[in-house]
């Protein structure tokens, strides 16, 4: 990798890196399941604790004002980090998960009936599996899914195609697979659905801190992401939702901060985006969000994107090289992760061993069971980067999975 491709000056900035585990230096490479949080986002928590804390929206106080003011430009942050039209297409959710049910719960209820399809892929995680499946069987609506080709995870596109012309109501789709690594042509996507009327939904988790993601090229009627895992604190998340779109939406939680009026028998409700969050928020870690936009658009999210492309790359013709491998998603053009599953070792004593050397790894279902029954295995073993890691801590999980194969009489 060159020398201007490499962030690795950017380690300083996370403290939790510098450590030892198990007597050896620690190699983070879980980093789809959460990235590490830089110490600008740490000091943001502590200083809103240590001079500004409040609620939000309710006081007249200063701190209150204080408070409110932070709160609300980090929903101006969030909408010109995704290129939204405005902040109030910007609903705080907890978290990716959370901001598809929300939009289940509230279009989807509000929207679907029986006979209608809810369009879906076969790589999704459960996130954007199972709130569908709870929305279907309320509404009478059907499921569908656009197939994964092969072990090279990508989608097939004719059968995509082919699938949009049934009366689908919703597509809901990954922009990056958490277990493949592919990377989606949404946008395209997102153009085929909406030219047949057909409301569209992007799985943002895994792209949203790892690349440009623009809510007017990609074309998506909602996208979703989660603040943890793009340097920002746990508990945090973003909704995107078209501005005509929420605003025909009913509310979902009800109580404090989300309506304009309550009688005893009838309330109304806050303008949007108010009016989808209900009660006192998560205001800590929303302020800390926006410092860790901030950081990520200093560090520039074309850069973040190239390094993740080249990490992964550089992981996947290493680990290529071991005996008795399978590689899952694409060889060429993949996101920040790889995916892989020896013969005969399961995955938990792959990561199992490589935790004893201080190299984190993820083995499991990844939360897309789905798509591992179709892939015939129960668990993959993950390497997951970001622009923090180095082609050294590749070289160190390559030994360690070496010494693993040797240790199993691979
Ligand atoms: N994937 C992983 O290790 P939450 O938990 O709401 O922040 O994100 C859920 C989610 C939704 N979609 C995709 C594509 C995801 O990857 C995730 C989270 C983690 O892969 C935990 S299973």
């Amino acid at each position: 990798m060159s020398e201007t491709l490499s962030l690795s000056e950017r380690r300083a900035d996370f403290p939790i890196l510098d450590q030892k585990v198990h007597g050896r230096p620690l190699v983070y490479l879980d980093n789809a399941a959460t990235s590490q949080k830089p110490r600008v986002v740490i000091d943001a928590l502590s200083n809103y604790y240590l001079r500004d804390n409040a609620n939000v929206h309710r006081g007249i106080h200063e701190l209150s004002n204080r408070a409110s003011a932070a709160f609300e430009n980090t929903r101006e942050r969030a909408a010109k980090f995704l290129n939204a039209k405005s902040a109030e297409e910007i609903v705080f959710t907890r978290g990716t998960t959370e901001s598809i049910n929300l939009v289940a719960q509230t279009w989807g209820l509000a929207n679907l009936k029986p006979g209608d399809v809810i369009l879906l892929t076969e790589m999704e995680h459960h996130s954007n599996i199972v709130p569908w499946q709870m929305l279907a069987k309320r509404t009478g609506a059907k499921l569908a899914f656009v197939p994964v080709m092969g072990d090279e995870g990508l989608l097939d596109l004719a059968a995509a195609d082919q699938l949009l012309d049934a009366p689908v109501k919703l597509f809901a789709l990954t922009h990056i697979s958490n277990a493949l690594g592919t990377v989606n042509p949404v946008a395209d996507l997102c153009a085929k659905a909406r030219k047949r009327g057909i409301v569209t939904l992007v799985d943002g988790a895994q792209s949203a801190g790892h690349r440009r993601v623009d809510m007017q090229e990609i074309g998506c009627d909602f996208f979703a992401a989660s603040g943890h895992k793009m340097c920002g604190p746990t508990g945090i998340g973003l909704l995107y939702g078209r501005h005509e779109l929420l605003e025909a939406m009913p509310p979902w939680q009800g109580g404090g901060d989300m309506i304009s009026n309550v009688d005893y028998f009838e309330s109304a409700w806050n303008k949007v985006p108010h009016k989808f969050e209900a009660g006192t928020p998560n205001i800590a870690d929303t302020i800390a969000l926006h410092t860790a936009l901030d950081y990520l658009d200093e560090i520039g999210r074309d850069r973040i994107e190239h390094h993740d492309l080249e990490l992964a790359s550089y992981a996947y013709d290493r680990l290529a090289t071991l005996p008795r491998i399978r590689l899952f998603g694409p060889a060429k053009g993949r996101a920040g992760l790889v995916s892989f599953h020896f013969a005969d070792i399961h995955a938990h004593d792959v990561v199992m061993m490589a935790d004893m050397e201080g190299v984190a790894l993820r083995g499991g279902h990844h939360c897309t069971q789905p798509l591992m029954k179709k892939y015939g295995v129960s668990s993959t073993s993950r390497a997951s980067f970001y622009f923090y890691n180095t082609t050294q801590e590749v070289d160190r999980m390559i030994d360690v999975l070496k010494a693993v194969q040797k240790f199993f009489g691979a």
